[in-house]
């Protein structure tokens, strides 16, 4: 099997974990600050399956989780880590087993880092991000995949318990996957993708509630802030094939505009034709959050990395800065200009 998690000498292919796990364990699981839906769908779905299995698990989110992913079966019992941090680095303390989803780098559970760092117990990661950290014991890391909640179906597969997937895991690995793949259309869906949602299916999911649950949850500010920023925001940059979104935090206030609400917005502009970059960029609390998104060949991972100390995958990256927003703007424009043939090139490739 081609499992670049081998390439990792210190980490311990997943599979290795399975004899760990035939007897009854304690077992916490979380997944990165601010999840969304793979992180908390790739969670809720393991806890599922664990609990099946008759292990004993908690899911500690670093943070609350947005109000559109409430729905999701048990997401009531999950532990707000900066909220219940003594009983939560209790519950951690105890366990023997600490699944890591979503994300391959521990400083990105933020709040968490400390505690995930000086664990005792054994840690495993399954994660689909670019260049995993090696501080896990076990683990898996496959950027080809759709997303962590399809890899969660294959590590239920792989352990020989596809009959035990229930329509709550179903419809926890769905919302993931659906997500993150911008609903089945980005290059990340694969045939396989497909075929698990087919199984999916047959365990009784039922996909329209789960669309709506997800995506027609707004409140009206939020469309009203859609409006605005498409109308009044947005810049064109027609030769570098680019558009930029930059918003204030007075206009983020303005709009009563939170975290969650802003999700999404990014991905607008790649609907104009000859567009094949977004940009969208928000001044919050303490630094400039960034948010990458391209269709086809471009590599906004790599450009979030050299610019904007930031990451994710190769059609969608995050990153940030401590400049302030004008100068981000600026920044952004140089590094439009000095990649100008690039995005030529990568424009006339998805032609
Ligand atoms: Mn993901």
């Amino acid at each position: 099997m081609n499992n670049p998690s081998t390439l990792h000498s210190s980490m311990k292919p997943i599979e290795e974990i399975l004899p760990l796990l035939a007897h009854p364990r304690k077992i916490v699981i979380t997944h990165h600050y601010n999840p969304d839906a793979d992180a908390l769908g790739s969670t809720l779905a393991l806890y599922h399956y664990l609990t099946v299995k008759g292990h004993s698990c908690t899911v500690i989110s670093p943070n609350s989780m947005p109000d559109f992913l409430l729905w999701m079966p048990d997401a009531d019992k999950v532990m707000i880590y900066d909220q219940q941090i003594a009983q939560s680095n209790e519950v951690i303390k105890e366990s023997e087993i600490l699944f890591c989803l979503d994300f391959n780098q521990v400083s990105r559970t933020k709040v968490m880092t400390q505690v995930l760092n000086d664990y005792a117990g054994i840690k495993v990661m399954i994660d689909h991000h670019l260049f995993p950290d090696v501080t896990f014991d076990y683990g898996i890391s496959i950027p080809e995949k759709s997303s962590t909640c399809e890899m969660v179906y294959d590590f239920i597969n792989a352990s020989g318990d596809n009959q035990l997937i229930t329509k709550m895991m179903a419809q926890c690995i769905y919302a993931g996957t659906m997500t993150d793949t911008g609903s089945f259309k980005f290059s990340c869906t694969s045939s396989e993708t497909h075929r698990m949602v087919a199984d999916l299916m047959d365990k009784g999911l039922v996909p329209a509630p789960v669309h709506q649950a997800v995506f027609d949850n707004y409140q009206e500010n939020r469309l009203r802030f859609l409006g605005y920023v498409l109308s009044e925001k947005m810049m064109i940059f027609p030769n570098q094939h680019t558009a930029l979104i930059a918003i204030s935090r007075e206009e983020l206030n303005r709009y009563k505009i939170n975290t969650g609400d802003s999700e999404g917005i990014v991905n607008f502009p790649l609907s104009i034709k000859n567009i094949i970059f977004s940009i969208f960029i928000s001044e919050r609390e303490s630094e400039i959050r960034m948010s990458f998104r391209s269709k086809g060949n471009l590599d906004v991972n790599e450009f979030a990395r050299k610019y904007f100390n930031g990451g994710g995958h190769a059609n969608a990256a995050g990153g940030k800065s401590d400049d302030s927003l004008s100068e981000t703007i600026e920044k952004i424009k140089n590094a439009l200009n000095e990649n100008e043939s690039l995005f030529k090139t990568c424009y006339q490739e998805s032609l």
